[in-house]
């Protein structure tokens, strides 16, 4: 597959500039001539890849007013191309087949979750966070997810969190297209199922964020703060990112960052609120090293809850890549924790 890395035009420049060190060795000249020419070749390059006359390198560089993927991904097959069509208001379909999973062996030579690829049966999943007026509609059709304030960190299986707003009344305009945070697993699993839908297993939540090359963010492999909410500068604890501006201190309205877009049309993956995902995780497990390749579940039980893609509270420090994953109870209401739901195509 694309190694998002190799792709990019500084690598090219660098090569370029090497040769013309070798170059200048045999005749100052003639290594004058050619340099002079070599910039005026590069230049028309650049320019016509920045102008989009022309794209050698196959980047899709124009991110900002759609949700296309940055790489190329295989092309659809007819039957794909159906079920893409028919995927449900609000969701992206994803395509059976493999990804890269895990962490890569130069990042962490004994990671538990070490790099390796594993095939999914092709599913949808929301573009987006579900949001605060999602949720509140849902308490209202289920009052019974809309029981009070718990307390603040944990709370009984069943319990809805406390938003503030969430005590019977309407969310204001301003925190409408918020995505839902302080939500348990258990209130997240009872909303997709209200929903017809379900929980994504952390399988089919990476593959959407990270696409089928491994990246690291659903952009490529480098952290850009311009196009993820993350605890940045402007984030309110000590902990956090000074050298990142993303512009939010707390919550972004779900969806605010097109060029953050995954490479099958998903936002937010990275950052905003981190999402629970329906498997169970065993950190020391050797389940994510020897268990299934295909459509895999996670271990059959532990204590936690996997959540994933880190949130507006996860500094560098913490690990912001697609590859970590953070690890709750599933009865935990945390402030920078909310999901997304997923669905069958068949
Ligand atoms: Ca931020
Ligand atoms: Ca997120």
């Amino acid at each position: 597959m694309i190694n998002v890395s190799d792709l990019n035009t500084d690598n090219n420049q660098v090569n370029v500039g090497n040769q013309n060190m070798g170059i200048n060795k045999r005749s100052p000249k003639i290594g004058i001539i050619i340099v002079v020419v070599g910039v005026i070749i590069i230049g028309g390059v650049v320019w016509g890849y920045s102008s989009g006359m022309f794209n050698f390198l196959g980047i899709n560089k124009n991110t900002s007013n759609n949700n296309t993927p940055t790489t190329s991904l295989p092309p659809l097959t007819e039957a794909q191309k159906q079920e893409a069509a028919q995927a449900p208001e609000g969701m992206v379909y994803v395509p059976e087949g493999e990804y890269l999973s895990g962490i890569p062996a130069n990042i962490s030579k004994d990671a538990p979750r070490p790099l390796r690829k594993i095939k999914l049966t092709s599913f949808y999943i929301d573009r987006l966070e579900v949001t605060t007026v999602k949720f509140y509609e849902f308490t209202q059709v289920k009052p019974e997810w809309n029981k009070g304030k718990p307390p603040y960190n944990f709370a009984e299986p069943g319990y809805l969190s406390y938003f503030g707003f969430f005590n019977g009344s309407s969310p204001g305009s301003d925190y409408a297209q918020l995505p839902a945070q302080q939500v348990s697993w258990h209130a997240a699993k009872a909303y997709c199922e209200w929903q017809g839908k379900r929980l994504p297993t952390l399988s089919e939540w990476e593959k959407t964020a990270r696409g089928t090359d491994g990246r690291a963010f659903p952009w490529g492999n480098n952290m850009d703060s311009s196009r993820a909410n993350f605890c940045d500068k402007n984030c309110p604890v000590s902990d956090r990112t000074r050298s990142w501006n993303d512009g939010y201190e707390n919550l972004a309205p779900a969806g605010s960052f097109p060029e953050g877009v995954s490479p099958y049309g998903a936002l937010d993956m990275s950052g905003n609120v981190q999402e629970w995902v329906a498997d169970w995780f065993a950190p020391k497990s050797e389940y994510y090293k020897t268990g299934p390749d295909i459509d895999p579940q996670g271990p059959e039980k532990s204590s936690f809850k996997a959540v994933m893609g880190g949130g507006y509270l996860t500094a560098d420090n913490w690990g912001v890549e697609l590859y970590q994953v953070a690890w709750f109870m599933p009865n935990g209401v945390m402030n920078d924790t909310g999901f997304r739901c997923a669905k069958d195509v068949k």
